[in-house]
Formats: structure tokens, C-alpha cells, sequence
């Protein structure tokens, strides 16, 4: 059975437009390749890396294959070495980038492979391009298509909405976020409270969901949610939240699972990162990556 699959291209090094067309034309020209479509490239600022990047040439590519997903990327993998692709730090400049997006409806989690592509939901420079060519293809974890996601990034208001331990997460994103950030309770403050002043602004609120009611309350309200997976002991974990808390929720190991589970389905982009310094780098470029309409 052919997949439908959904490749996003990037450049920034040598002459990107030579590079995108010598990729496409090799992947036209492959005989397991069947059904080639790309989008138009668009220029697009660098995210995240060293700050002096030349600006991405990015298109997406959709095609239809009878290979498996692990031999459709290695040969990913060696189209992008006989670009000149050389691998040194994550996000660093580079000749071709080709991240396979979606492979038909597949959810694929291994060592080697991640599928969905884990950024692609939230990243403006691959749902611009996408949508053009693949508006109604699904993107399974969220349950949007393609054309919804862009949507869900044009129509949200700039807010994060964070599930993790309460404490953890104020002194990880207080720390070293580089966003603008505003914190507002999930408890008191009304949902639509700010969503006019968020408007055409670069700034973004930050809510907290301690309870499975609050996420509910929020989750229609929400750019991007954020799950911080703790390196703590579970039981440290839920001490803290409950301390946190003040006494208003009865917060237990089945409530926890049950917050981080609705999380990871949340119709719309999640980003998961873990409570170390490495995070506040991974929003920050995730906020980015969420550009402006
Ligand atoms: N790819 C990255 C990191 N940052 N920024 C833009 N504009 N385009 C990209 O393709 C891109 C990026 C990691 O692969
Ligand atoms: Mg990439
Ligand atoms: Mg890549």
C-alpha cells in the first residue's frame, strides 16, 4: 500500500533554490516515487541556532511511496549527505534539511524515528507551504488537518497554556525565557479576559492547568500547549503540586495522569520539553517559530 507523505524542505547555506531544485528533481526522478507535488518555496527568518543564520529557503514536498518510513528516511538521510549536508549542533545552518512531516496517518515513535514530525504543528515556515498542497491531510496526534493547524496558529491568541509541576515550571520559564511573558491564573482570571490586548502583539501570556477543569476552561483559548515532564520522583512531584496548589484541588497520581493525558491529545500543536535549561531555548524558538499572521 502507497503512503501519502508530507516532506518539509529547508536551506540556508550555498544556492538554496539550486539545492530545492536539485531535490526535487531526484526525488521526482526515483521510481519509488510516485505522485510528486511541491509547494512554492518561501524566505523565511532562521528559529532558534546561532543568531548570524542566513534566511531559510523552505517548501514542503507531498508524494505517495511503497516504502517503509525507516527507508524512506534513510534515503532522506543520504539525499541531504550528497547535498553537502554535514551534521554538527542541533539548529545550526545547513546546505538541505528534509524531515519527513507525515507518513500517511502513522503515529511512529522509535529510537530513530519520530512521526508526526514533533515541530511541524507549531511551525509557521512548514504549515504556510504545507497548507498549499496538503490542506486536508490529517496530522494524527492533534486530529486537525493541515489547513486547521494554520488556522489554529492565524485565529489563537498568544497564549501558552503549560501543564506541569506549578513550581518547576515558574522557575524554569522566569528564568531563561527569552519571550516576553506575562503570567496570568488559571483559577481567577477570565478566559476572555485579554484576548483583545493579545491581538497583533508579540507578547505572550503564560497559563498554568493544575486540574483537568482548568486545562478544559483554557484549552479553546491556547496557541501552544506545553507539557514539562519533571526529572523528580513522581511522588516529589505531586507534593509539590499539591503544596502549590494551597488545598484547593485533591491532586493524585490518577488526576496527574489523567491532566498530562488530555494534554498529549489536545486538538492543536503541544510542544513537550523537560525541566531543564535546554527547555526555555526549545520554547523560545517554538514561540518563534509561531511567527505572526
Ligand atoms: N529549520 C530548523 C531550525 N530553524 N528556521 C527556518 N526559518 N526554517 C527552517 O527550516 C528551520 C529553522 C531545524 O531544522
Ligand atoms: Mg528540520
Ligand atoms: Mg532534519
Amino acid at each position: 500500500m502507497d503512503k501519502d507523505c508530507l516532506i518539509a524542505f529547508g536551506s540556508n547555506v550555498g544556492d538554496r533554490l539550486e539545492n530545492f531544485q536539485g531535490i526535487s528533481q531526484a526525488l521526482f526522478n526515483n521510481s519509488r516515487i510516485k505522485k510528486y507535488k511541491s509547494s512554492r518555496c518561501i524566505e523565511t527568518a532562521p528559529i532558534g541556532g546561532e543568531v548570524d543564520q542566513k534566511n531559510f529557503l523552505n517548501a514542503v514536498i507531498r508524494f505517495s511511496t511503497n516504502l517503509s518510513a525507516e527507508s524512506l528516511c534513510q534515503m532522506l538521510f543520504e539525499l541531504e549527505i550528497q547535498f553537502g549536508r554535514t551534521r554538527g549542533k542541533r539548529w545550526e545552518s545547513r546546505t538541505v534539511d528534509l524531515d519527513l512531516l507525515l507518513f500517511g496517518t502513522d503515529v511512529i515513535v522509535s529510537p530513530t524515528l519520530c512521526i508526526p514530525h514533533p515541530r511541524m504543528s507549531f511551525r509557521r515556515f512548514v504549515l504556510e507551504p504545507a497548507a498549499q498542497i496538503a490542506s486536508n491531510m490529517m496530522h494524527p496526534t492533534s486530529g486537525l488537518t493541515v489547513g486547521q493547524l494554520l488556522t489554529h496558529l492565524n485565529r489563537m491568541p498568544n497564549r501558552l497554556l503549560v501543564v506541569g509541576c506549578e513550581a518547576n515550571v515558574f522557575a524554569m520559564i522566569g528564568q531563561g525565557m527569552k519571550t516576553d511573558l506575562t503570567m496570568i491564573d488559571a483559577q481567577t482570571e477570565d478566559v476572555g479576559n485579554s484576548e483583545t490586548d493579545l491581538a497583533g502583539s508579540t507578547c505572550y501570556e503564560v497559563v498554568i492547568a493544575r486540574t483537568v477543569s482548568e486545562f478544559q476552561r483554557w484549552q479553546h483559548h491556547a496557541k501552544l500547549v506545553v507539557i514539562v515532564l519533571t526529572r523528580q520522583p513522581q511522588d516529589h512531584l505531586l507534593s509539590t503540586l499539591a503544596s502549590s496548589t494551597a488545598g484547593s484541588v485533591e491532586l493524585n497520581r490518577v488526576g496527574w495522569a489523567e491532566l498530562i493525558q488530555l494534554a498529549t491529545r489536545f486538538a492543536g500543536p503541544t510542544v513537550t520539553v523537560s525541566d531543564d535549561e535546554l527547555a526555555c531555548a526549545e520554547l523560545d524558538a517554538a514561540v518563534a517559530a509561531m511567527g505572526h499572521c
